[in-house]
């Protein structure tokens, strides 16, 4: 599809980018109910910029992160806007930035600490101090511990910006359960990172003002992607200033490929087929930097072109659906252009059965043409001023104040835990290499059958976190969840909601949160926690300047009613649960913490509060971090290994690589074994022989290879696939309840092509029900015959749509989080305060069905099969087949 096939829907999008606001209309429901002409009263709360106080601080809103300031008049938040300090966001802010204020202020917002007088689940809560909830948590987590079993706590997290904090705890404590939600969200796409440069380098950090051709597969920077709000005015800048062009391949009209120059629908999970055939041309025809492959990559030119050979664009269309041509021509744009162009994915590539392998093949191309690092090509970033890592010269070192805890040690065979697992599980560990032993720490934590969850380093497998709890793999004593709506937001949300009502399995169930949700209503204890605009963090991000820089989350207010940071009540657990954890949070405030945390920083802590964001103005950009000389104080005492021009140190009585000599000199080159982008790698060779899989199948396959996905290669001729998407008003299922944000967006329809509708005889706006089919291959309950799961919603014709996909969003259909998210008055009235009454929710959601309205959408991710990459168990949310009939 062309850009002027598309010219209205691009226009459409492109309101969305410049006003910061969603206009859709197509997509958003106009039937108002009976109280639509309701007048909510004075709801404003104007700032007079004389009397506002300004503080910079960082926004929570979504995994962006960006510098903003907040206005704070009359001790109220009134305004968030962007930090022009911010070398990433340059000032930049977005809808959901506002959303902060809604968190903070919403009527029914967790403020006390409550305890469950009813049945688990039941809702049933009175509210009791601070020392009676800590005390109970406290005795329960000491007895843990005196009883020997510190393994027995759980702690599982969403999102974290502590810098560290929980970590301490759960190592102060001796348990290796700090579960995060990285399987769930892009496991799948840093391991080709990983794999291929030796660290994320945070998604690949594309110079994106500088570039002429960005080719996209499954990235939705416009409005939604990690730095998504960083990319976005890059990219456009380029386009209007530079003539650049950006080519996305999608399933769906996204806001991106609306936008786009150029937009391919492609079908499901054949990314990699076009970018291999888009290597293939490359090689064939020898557009490639041969010089930069040679110095560069860590395989043999001649054998990867004849590797490729059979990839042809034909080939390649017959899968995807991409017309050849367009891959003959886009591959020779993409060398012409080189080094200034770059590649771009996110999970539409990557969260599939094979994305691991289209994630490697994309990555190969800008091998091949060179540009990685180059000006407007594929940089790294050097990364947020954590001194100690790749690329860090110069910058100083933050870290978390002495003394640091240990941590527990690993599950190795002869200690008590390896004696506590499964047998088969026993045998695999047994058998793993020396250093995967080292760190191997139980099923929850290193799920032994996707080694590669945790090769690099702890990614998790969130997923099977529950079925694992049910299946009696590990036991839980006291299970705590933060900033975590699993109960909602997890593939099969419903098993994790099975788990967590069963009091055999999780006997004691801590939440903490600030509000009430699916997650929290199935707590024994709810502790609320200050909002990211009452709190101390930290924050770093790959940035997109090219410059590191770090930021600062500085609370704008006191925390409503009882509200706490983590830090303090972790603090006050530590105090009562020993002296020897109370030693390592030995402080009075947090600031006191971060303040410590921030002392070699060449700015003073009251001008770092003012400012919100320290970088070195005066560093190079971050541009060919490869090639940058080992400092000579480094050479003194190295060593080069003749045969790889490695060159080592002794750190600790340990060989560590510092770089390789290339021409005659010791340059950094990557932090990858080889000192190279590794093209080849053998590590997916031994993770697949450590569980059983045959190392002749090509998902073992050391370089990269093209396998479809099982499933899709046996697809019924009535199924279809079903993707979900994520809205740029909405994150996650944390925004569904806030009310600026669901009246924009409050619905999720199932998006359809006229014609895969026409096929059923389906008219736009019908309804329909939905059934999802377990996948096959290597993953869990693979091939069973039961559907997973359906929801019915109706249909709404889209045009762009990919013919044969249907999709939806995945942030409404909430059935906790109140008036707004679910239309039931609130559930806990012992842990909020009327106060914070908002006439406005109490009679003005017109989109209500208790108003006659559309309602708020409908839950998704019951019906979504628990499904985890082979190897790596990152979520194959885009691999779901379904069939749909009429209801
Ligand atoms: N507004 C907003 N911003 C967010 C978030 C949010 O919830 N809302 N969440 C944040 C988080 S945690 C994350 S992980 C990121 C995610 O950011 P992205 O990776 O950009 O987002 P997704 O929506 O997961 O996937 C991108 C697109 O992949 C498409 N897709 C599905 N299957 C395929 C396929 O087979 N091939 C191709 N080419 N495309 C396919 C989908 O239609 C979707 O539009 O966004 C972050 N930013
Ligand atoms: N169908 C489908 N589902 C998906 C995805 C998909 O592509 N398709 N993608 C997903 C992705 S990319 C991700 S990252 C996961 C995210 O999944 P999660 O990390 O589980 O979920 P969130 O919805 O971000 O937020 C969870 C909880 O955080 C709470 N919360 C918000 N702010 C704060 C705070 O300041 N403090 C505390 N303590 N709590 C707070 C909210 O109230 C909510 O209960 O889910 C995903 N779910
Ligand atoms: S993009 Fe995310 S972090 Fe940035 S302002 Fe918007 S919600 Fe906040
Ligand atoms: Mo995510």
């Amino acid at each position: 599809m062309k850009r002027r096939d598309l010219f209205k829907l691009a226009g459409a999008a492109a309101a969305t980018i410049s006003a910061g606001v969603l206009v859709a209309p197509l997509f958003r429901s106009t039937k108002r109910g009976p109280a639509a002409d309701f007048d909510p009263g004075p709801q404003t709360w104007p700032i007079d910029y004389e009397k506002a106080r300004a503080t910079p601080t960082v926004c929570f809103g979504c995994t962006t992160h960006c510098g903003v300031i907040g206005w704070v008049q009359d001790g109220r938040v009134r305004r968030i806007a962007g930090n022009p300090l911010d070398p990433n966001a340059e000032g930049r802010f977005c809808s959901k930035a506002q959303g902060m204020i809604s968190y903070t202020y919403y009527p029914e917002r967790l403020l006390y600490p409550l305890k469950r007088v009813g049945k688990r689940g039941e809702h049933k809560w009175k509210r009791i101090s601070w020392d009676d909830a800590l005390d109970e948590i406290g005795a329960k987590l000491k007895a843990l511990r005196d009883a020997g079993t510190p393994e027995q706590f759980v702690f599982h997290y969403g999102r974290d910006k502590t810098k560290g904090f929980t970590k301490r705890f759960t190592n102060a404590f001796g348990t290796p359960h700090r579960l995060n939600r990285r399987s769930i969200c892009s496991s799948n796409r840093r391991v080709p990172l990983m794999s291929a440069y030796g660290r994320e380098f945070e998604w690949g950090t594309q110079d994106f003002e500088n570039t002429k051709l960005i080719l996209n597969w499954g990235c939705n920077p416009m409005e939604a992607f990690q730095g998504g709000h960083y990319m976005m005015p890059r990219i456009q800048k380029a386009r209007v200033d530079g003539g650049a062009r950006l080519v996305t391949f999608e399933v769906r009209p996204s806001a991106t490929a609306s936008v786009s120059d150029e937009y391919f629908p492609i079908k499901p999970g054949t990314d990699g087929c076009v970018a291999f055939a888009m290597a293939q041309v490359i090689t064939q025809e020898k557009l490639y930097n041969e010089s930069f492959w040679n110095r560069w990559a860590n395989a043999d030119l001649a054998e990867m072109t004849a590797h490729l050979a059979q990839y042809t664009p034909e080939w390649a269309e017959q899968q995807s659906g991409v017309p050849a041509a367009d891959i003959v021509r886009l591959a020779r744009d993409f060398a012409a252009a080189a080094p200034a162009c770059t590649t771009l994915s996110g999970r539409g590539s990557a969260k599939h059965y094979n994305g691991e392998q289209s994630d490697r093949a994309i990555r190969m191309l800008d091998v091949l043409v060179g540009n990685v690092g180059k000006p407007g090509g594929y940089c790294l970033s050097s990364l947020r001023g954590w001194a100690g890592r790749y690329g860090q010269e110069g910058l100083p070192k933050l870290s978390m104040p002495a003394p640091k805890p240990k941590g527990p040690k690993p599950w190795k065979p002869g200690t008590r835990e390896f004696a506590l697992l499964p047998k088969d599980v026993q045998e695999r560990v047994a058998a793993f290499p020396d250093d995967w032993q080292n760190r191997y720490f139980g099923e929850l934590a290193t799920p032994s059958e996707y080694p590669l969850s945790w090769h690099w380093y702890q990614m998790r497998v969130g997923q099977l976190v529950y079925p694992y709890i049910k299946e009696g793999r590990q036991k839980v004593g006291v299970y705590m969840s933060y900033t975590l709506g699993a109960a909602y937001g997890y593939p099969e949300a419903n098993v994790a909601r099975e788990v967590l009502l069963d009091e055999e399995l999780i006997p004691f169930h801590v939440a903490f949160d600030i509000g009430y949700g699916e997650q929290t209503a199935l707590a024994d204890i709810i502790l609320p926690d200050a909002t990211s605009l009452e709190r101390w963090d930290a924050h770093g991000t790959n940035s997109y300047g090219l410059v590191p820089y770090v930021g600062l989350r500085q609370p704008l207010v006191k925390p409503l009613g009882e509200a706490r940071e983590i830090q303090l009540v972790l603090r006050d657990l530590a105090r009562r649960i020993g002296d020897d954890m109370a030693a390592h949070f030995d402080f009075e405030e947090v600031e006191d913490f971060y303040r410590e945390w921030h002392k070699n920083l060449p700015i003073s802590w009251d001008e770092f509060k003012r400012r919100g964001i320290w970088y070195d103005t005066d560093r190079a950009k971050d541009y060919e971090l490869y090639e940058r000389p080992v400092p000579k104080t480094e050479l003194a005492d190295a060593t080069t290994d003749e045969t790889t021009g490695i060159v080592y140190t002794e750190k600790r009585g340990k060989k560590v690589a510092i770089g390789i000599m290339q021409d005659g000199k010791a340059v950094r080159g990557f932090p990858t074994p080889s000192r190279k982008i590794q093209i080849h790698d053998d590590i997916f060779q031994v993770a697949a022989k450590a569980v059983g899989i045959d190392p002749a199948e090509p998902l073992a396959s050391s370089i990269p290879v093209w396998f479809p996905v099982p499933a899709h290669a046996e697809m019924a001729d009535d199924q279809l696939f079903y993707t979900t998407f994520k809205w740029n008003v909405h994150t996650q299922g944390r925004s569904g309840h806030l009310k600026f944000q669901a009246e924009i967006v409050h619905d999720n329809p199932i998006w359809i092509h006229p014609d895969t509708a026409a096929k059923q005889g389906l008219s736009d706006g019908d309804r329909v029900e939905l059934t999802v089919y377990r996948p096959k291959g290597h993953t869990y309950r693979a091939g069973e015959a039961e559907p997973v799961g359906s929801f019915v919603q109706r249909i709404k014709f889209i045009h762009g749509m990919q013919r044969g996909v249907v999709c939806t969003a995945h942030h409404v259909g909430h059935w906790e989080h109140g008036k707004v998210g679910a239309d039931t008055p609130s559930r806990v009235d012992a842990g909020v305060d009327p106060a914070l009454a908002d006439p406005d929710i109490d009679n003005n959601v017109w989109w209500a069905k208790s108003r006659g309205g559309v309602g708020s959408g409908v839950h998704t991710n019951d019906a979504m099969p628990i499904d985890p990459a082979p190897l790596i168990g990152g979520q194959n949310w885009y691999d779901n087949l379904c069939r749909i009939r009429k209801v």
